[in-house]
């Protein structure tokens, strides 16, 4: 499994509150929506990774939702076009930074649109989904992209499933031949080795990510947490109850490379 180095994140803006959500959990309180966010970056420090903390910007309160604006993969990174065209200029200080790290920077290009929550890395595979946010156009940019690194794409409908904003709500591969997926994701894609399916009640809990030694998993799940303890992960359990509040998940807060 890649060893990741550094990561960008995004302070949350005071408006967070205002953005997108699909979902009825009530409103999110701004104290534990920054100290939820102090204890990820914590946690990706603590799992050997340099963050760089981008300052919030309240004319996007989607912003700290960073993942959805870049994909970095085999040492190359290419800028997205959100879905969401609220979005839309999330990407500026995120594409300021990666220029920092990144030589060239591609970008995905009208009529395409691309969320880095779609994108999903598997040891030499990456699955994209097709959902409301990312296009086919999109999808077919980002494997013509990931192509020229010798990277093979598999594109997975999820326009359907009702339940995920992108793929990666649903599925996460966490080293060691496994991948968490809900069932919905599971039976629309072959997926090769171990897949753990967690109960219906535990589906947000698949957004888990895995930072080297620690797989980043949200407190509330207990039968997956379970689960992924007795199948050898060391886990890093982060309270995400705010950012569940505005359909984020933790693989949503970071771009890792
Ligand atoms: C949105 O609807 O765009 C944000 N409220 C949540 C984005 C979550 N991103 C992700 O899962 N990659």
């Amino acid at each position: 499994m890649h060893r990741f180095t550094r990561a960008i994140a995004r302070l949350p803006a005071e408006n967070f509150a205002e953005g997108l959500t699909t979902v009825s959990y009530g409103v999110p309180d701004f104290t534990l929506v920054l100290l939820q966010h102090v204890a990820y970056v914590e946690a990706l420090r603590k799992a050997g990774v340099d963050v760089m903390v981008l300052d919030s910007n309240p004319a996007f309160p989607d912003s700290t939702f960073v993942e959805d604006t870049a994909i970095v993969a085999n040492g190359r990174a290419i800028v997205t076009r959100p879905g969401a065209s609220s979005r839309a200029g999330e990407t500026g200080a995120v594409a300021q930074t990666l220029r920092l790290f990144f030589d060239e920077l591609d970008t995905i290009e009208a009529p395409g649109t691309l969320d880095g929550g779609d994108v999903c890395e598997a040891d030499g595979r990456v699955y994209v989904g097709i959902s409301h946010r990312t296009n086919v156009s999109g999808a077919e940019q980002l494997a013509a992209w990931l192509k020229r690194s010798g990277i093979e794409t598999t594109a997975v409908d999820i326009r359907d499933v009702d339940e995920i904003l992108h793929l990666k709500s649903g599925i996460a591969h966490i080293g060691d031949d496994t991948f968490v997926a809900i069932e919905a994701v599971r039976s629309r894609v072959d997926l090769p080795g171990r897949v753990i399916v967690p109960v219906a009640e535990e589906n947000y809990a698949a957004n888990c990510v895995r930072v080297n030694d620690a797989v980043f998993f949200p407190s509330g799940y207990p039968r997956l947490q379970g689960a992924l303890h007795d199948a050898g992960f060391h886990l890093a359990i982060l309270n995400m109850s705010e950012y569940r509040k505005m359909d984020g998940g933790l693989s949503c807060l970071s771009i890792r490379f």
